[in-house]
């Protein structure tokens, strides 16, 4: 599913963010940036190396932000560790670190004028985040953003699964009805 706005693609599909051609993909990674399990460990493992090489230079990345690296052997030119947060009940600022991991990885890209970037569904795998919740809070961000800032021309939401496909889908189609009548 595709959305034009202010000039620029928003797009959901089904696949493996490790593959995309786009300039950037992002990390769903941890405040160490110590690698794990999910995205974190296919994008290691796929882009090899060099990718941890850089983390352990950077020492880290606060809940809420992201930092970028090279991208080793994968296709994209750069990876972007976004550290989305753990979800607890809701009520922790959950929402807000959630959005600005978000707005933080756009910002990388604008300012280092890459055209395509591919998200996974941050913080809804291992920290727990509710599928919805967190596309709302991603799509709504992504959709800001780009009525904003005109440079980034692609933006791809990777998903994993259908379910989370479907997720995203429907809360898309909710946001492009609220777009037309705004
Ligand atoms: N491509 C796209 N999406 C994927 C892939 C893939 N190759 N693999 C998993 N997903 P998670 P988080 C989906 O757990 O919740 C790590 O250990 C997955 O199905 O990767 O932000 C880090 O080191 C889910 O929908 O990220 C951190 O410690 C989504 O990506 C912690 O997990 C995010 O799941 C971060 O947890």
């Amino acid at each position: 599913m595709d959305m034009n706005i202010n000039g620029a693609v928003l797009s959901l599909v089904r696949g493996d963010i490790t593959l995309q051609d786009t300039d950037c993909i992002v990390n769903a990674a941890n405040s160490r940036l110590a690698g794990g399990g999910g995205v974190d460990g296919a994008i290691h493992r796929a882009g090899g190396p060099e990718i941890m090489d850089e983390c352990r230079k950077i020492k880290g990345c606060p809940t809420g932000s992201a930092v970028v690296t090279k991208a080793g052997k994968l296709k994209a030119r750069y990876v972007i560790h976004a550290v989305g947060p753990i979800y607890r009940d809701g009520g922790r600022g959950e929402e807000e670190l959630l959005k600005s991991a978000y707005r933080k990885s756009l910002e990388l890209a604008f300012e280092k004028e890459l055209k395509s970037i591919a998200f996974p569904s941050i913080s809804t795998g291992a920290y727990g985040y509710p599928v919805e919740a967190a596309a709302c809070a991603a799509l709504k961000t992504v959709v800001d953003f780009l009525r904003g800032h005109r440079g980034i021309e692609l933006v791809r939401f990777v998903l994993f699964s259908d379910r989370d496909m479907n997720v995203y889908r429907g809360v898309l189609e909710k946001i492009s009805g609220c777009l037309l009548t705004s």
